[in-house]
């Protein structure tokens, strides 16, 4: 492993020194890693070392004591302070503190699925960039209304959209700098729990994850999600970096490498995440023995804050479909104001302790409409007797209807690519042969 000068900005990366047994690694340089899904779904809350990492360039090694980011009001609303503000760690510390248990999946998650179809531009990843993790920190709401956004501003009302634009300390690949922007309107509604995140599993953000300040946007693709926070903005048009203009958007099927260029302005910027879900276990080069039972695992998610509704399995390829057992946490668990350690959800039990709480598929009736869902969902189903000839297909249900396509739709970005999950594993006799 290089880690000399001779990477330049890459010279001090902290992976370097950690274990890298739950990863697939896909570039070191910057650091891009997805996790081996049989680990994956271990944990409802996913340990911090099994979370995915996704950057666009070396890792900012931050001194938390000299950290500060600026919070500026740029906006022609006639109704918030035209100012600008040096916000340190005290002063975030100072807000009402919250937590939230969400998924941050990045929009390239599953982009081998794209690039079997045709080439794509990105880092080629599996299902493995989604991690349900417990975020705390401040709103980003109340860090603006500290700064002079009126409370009750609800964008939509306006003439002009406002944005909130996040840029990043550090260097970027494609731009000067990453950044990336959200509607004003969508981070004044306490409902969507955005915030500026310190902490991470009950701990400060690792360097990794944006020490020492990430947005954390349940909901929202991740690359909305900006690490190592240099300053936010409230203005009246979208980021301009490459990261939310010329990229993460999900371009018609004629769009390619030579004429992009005159469809990235006509297509808006992903935000919210699509109904998605995958099979975990069993891995595809996973030998399965014929005749005896199996147990199926894997995640669910979707964005915006629907629920998942359900999780359907097929075992031939889609003719029939049968329920999964989908576990999740009360809707009490998922957003708590003014966190508690006794909440803390980081253990293996409290994932099937879940299960008995009334909140899985088969009691949809005890739905609590006014909670919106950020964590994922995992689910299992059990399989009485492998077959010779063995093909699992998953597909998740949302609040809103929507369903995953029985075939990917390709982009030239390779982004958002939700079709039917299928795996089909190596089946063995139980004498060890191969079938
Ligand atoms: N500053 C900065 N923020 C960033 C990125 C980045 O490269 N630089 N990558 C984004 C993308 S595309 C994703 S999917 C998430 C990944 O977060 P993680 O590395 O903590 O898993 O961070 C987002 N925030
Ligand atoms: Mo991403």
């Amino acid at each position: 492993m290089s880690t000399t000068a001779d990477n330049g900005s890459y010279a001090d990366e902290p992976w370097a020194d950690r274990s890298l047994e739950n990863y697939v690694v896909r570039a070191k340089c910057p650091f891009n890693a997805e996790v081996k899904l049989d680990k994956l779904v271990e944990h409802f809350v996913t340990p911090t070392e099994r979370h995915f990492r996704r950057n666009h360039g070396p890792i900012p090694n931050i001194d938390e004591k000299a950290w500060s980011m600026i919070v500026e009001i740029n906006t022609q609303e006639p109704t918030a302070r035209q100012s600008t503000h040096t916000v340190t760690l005290a002063d975030l510390q100072r807000l009402r503190q919250f937590e939230v248990v969400a998924v941050l999946e990045c929009a390239g998650n599953r982009r081998d699925g794209l690039k079997a179809i045709k080439p794509v531009n990105g880092v080629i990843w599996g299902a493995g960039t989604a991690s349900n993790s417990q975020w705390a920190g401040c709103r980003l709401r109340d860090v603006l209304v500290a700064a002079g956004v009126p409370a009750n501003l609800c964008d939509p009302f306006y003439e002009t959209p406002r944005h909130v634009e996040f840029a990043a300390y550090g260097e970027a690949s494609d731009d000067a700098h990453y950044a990336s922007s959200i509607p004003l309107s969508w981070v004044m509604n306490p409902l969507n729990m955005v915030l500026v995140a310190t902490e991470m599993n009950g701990k400060p953000l690792l360097r990794d994850h944006g020490f020492p300040a990430r947005i954390v946007a349940p909901g929202i693709i991740g690359a909305r999600w900006v690490k190592w926070l240099k300053y936010i903005r409230v203005q009246d048009y979208e980021s301009d970096c490459f990261y939310q203009k010329r990229d993460y958007k999900i371009l018609p099927p004629m769009a390619n490498e030579s004429n992009c260029e005159s469809f990235w302005p006509r297509f808006p910027a992903l935000m919210e995440l699509n109904v998605q879900s995958a099979i975990c276990r069993p891995a595809p080069d996973e030998q399965l023995v014929v005749g005896m039972p199996y147990l199926a695992r894997g995640y669910a998610l979707t964005g915006g804050g629907r629920a998942v509704d359900r999780v359907e399995i097929s075992l031939d390829d889609g003719t029939t479909w049968d329920l999964a057992q989908v576990f999740c946490i009360s809707p009490k668990q998922r957003s708590i104001a003014n966190s508690s350690s006794d909440s803390t959800q980081t253990e293996d039990d409290n994932f099937s302790n879940s299960s008995s709480d009334g909140s899985s598929n088969s009691d949809g009736s005890q739905r609590d409409w006014s909670a919106k869902q950020w964590s994922w969902v995992l689910w299992s189903y059990q399989i009485d007797s492998v077959p010779a000839n063995c093909a699992i297909s998953c597909r998740a249900w949302d609040s809103g209807g929507n369903t995953q396509p029985a075939a990917a739709v390709w982009n030239y970005r390779g982004v958002m690519n939700n079709s039917v999950f299928r795996v089909r594993p190596q089946v063995k006799s139980a004498r060890g042969s191969k079938l």
